[in-house]
């Protein structure tokens, strides 16, 4: 999705620098000079990701520009040179994003990092603890205002609960002072739960207690503020937070997925708890398509590699709770629970809609078939793989386009 960003500054060269600035870090910019033509592009559109404005206008000198924007719903970061006391408190408290001093050129390459924190708040989902209502809807409000998902558990053990249950919540915050259990004793109960590329942690504290930073950030508090905290240092604090969580996830997402198709790759795989311990039977299946070097030959490696994609997207979708992985070339791997019979049939359904599927990207037309080896065996993963590749060798031998299930007894491992 393209975000738009309502950009309105009086100074030309200002506007070019924010212009450039803006389209640079992927975003549309719109353009004003004056709160009169702002409010010509806002009686046409306000589906903007936020808008830049600049303090003093020749048509409102005090920051009015400011207000219509809010009170269309905005949200508003101001550019201002004026940067005394009075006008970054008067700013700050209209709840605005955040205000860049327009002190330098230079001043707007915070801009693009800003855009794009703002974009991203939209996949975060936040969890704040806190057994003060008032607490807990002032926090709200800041996390809101930079469009981030809010829940709210009033002690411990409802903010527990609710990450367990919902896989969704990415940072939560944590009041020290609660009944029954305090914020340390929730993030330490927390951390038995979640890594720090899972979850990250605020803690906060009203308390005189200088040992508490300490304590919270070795029970694994990713950061700790102290109450009261002004917005500014809650933004900062909270921005640095969720960059590096989504760097922690980038990069673990880069270490543990195939490039190309974006499925699990094999040391994820191998690696990964539930596929090295195991209780009774599960399924396993090794999928390969067939023929697919003619794919390549006749059609170019661009249209194979689109075939792989599409082909570990249906994957995802026939088997969204099953551990999809790309071994290699054009083998995958589905490692699925114990339902034997409903595993076989979806096999066998996703086998078919490949059989009848037509595939035409960049205008050339073709289809492609799977063959498919599979066993159900309350056996080590090593073993799971190796009983599976002899059926597929066998669905090859056999023909190609068909599924062969394993029929040996059951080892127990
Ligand atoms: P079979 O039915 O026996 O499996 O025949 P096949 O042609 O599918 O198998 P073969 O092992 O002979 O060829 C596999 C081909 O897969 C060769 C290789 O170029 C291609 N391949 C492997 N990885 C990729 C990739 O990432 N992208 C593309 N486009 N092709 C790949
Ligand atoms: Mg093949």
């Amino acid at each position: 999705m393209e975000y738009k960003v309502l950009v309105v500054e009086d100074s030309r060269p200002f506007r070019r620098l924010l212009e450039a600035e803006i389209r640079k870090a992927g975003y549309i910019p719109c353009i004003a000079d004056s709160i009169e033509q702002a409010e010509k592009i806002l009686n046409q559109e306000t589906d903007f990701l936020c808008a830049i404005l600049d303090y003093c206008l020749p048509d409102g000198q005090d920051g009015e520009i400011i207000d219509v924007c809010l009170s269309l719903n905005i949200k508003v970061i101001v550019l201002t040179a004026m940067m005394d006391a009075r006008t970054r408190e008067r700013v700050l408290a209209k709840t605005v994003i955040d205000y860049i001093p327009k002190d330098s050129p230079s001043c707007v390459s915070s801009i693009a990092p800003l855009l794009n924190r703002l974009e991203k708040n939209h996949q975060h989902h936040v969890l704040v603890v806190d057994d003060s209502l008032t607490a807990r809807r002032y926090v709200r409000s800041l996390l809101e205002r930079q469009y981030l998902n809010v829940l709210e558990a009033q002690n411990g053990q409802e903010a527990l609960a609710m990450v367990r249950r919902d896989k969704r919540i990415s940072l939560v915050i944590t009041d020290y002072t609660m009944p029954e259990m305090d914020g340390v004793s929730v993030v330490k109960a927390l951390r038995k739960l979640k890594t720090d590329g899972q979850l990250a942690i605020i803690g906060l504290s009203g308390e005189e207690d200088s040992s508490l930073t300490a304590r919270f950030l070795k029970a694994g508090a990713n950061d700790f503020l102290a109450k009261p905290f002004n917005q500014e240092e809650f933004y900062c604090r909270l921005h640095s937070t969720l960059n590096a969580l989504d760097t922690e996830r980038r990069l673990f997402n880069m270490a543990n997925t195939d490039y190309l198709t974006q499925v699990w790759n094999r040391r994820y795989f191998f690696e990964h708890p539930h596929t090295r311990s195991h209780k009774g039977p599960r399924n396993l299946a090794l999928i390969d398509i067939d023929h697919f070097k003619k794919i390549n030959d006749q059609f170019g490696h661009h249209i194979g590699d689109i075939t792989l994609i599409e082909l570990a997207k249906m994957m995802k979708r026939y088997f969204p709770e099953g551990m999809v992985a790309r071994f290699g070339g054009e083998e995958f791997c589905i490692l699925y629970g114990n339902d034997e019979l409903g595993f076989v049939r979806r096999l066998e359904a996703m086998r078919e809609e490949l059989e009848k599927t037509v595939w035409s990207p960049y205008d050339k037309t073709f289809s492609i078939t799977i063959s498919i080896g599979m066993v159900h065996a309350d056996a080590h993963i090593d073993e799971l793989v190796q009983r599976a590749d002899w059926c597929l060798y066998q669905a090859k031998a056999g023909g190609r386009n068909q599924l062969i299930q394993d029929s040996q007894t059951d080892l127990v491992s």
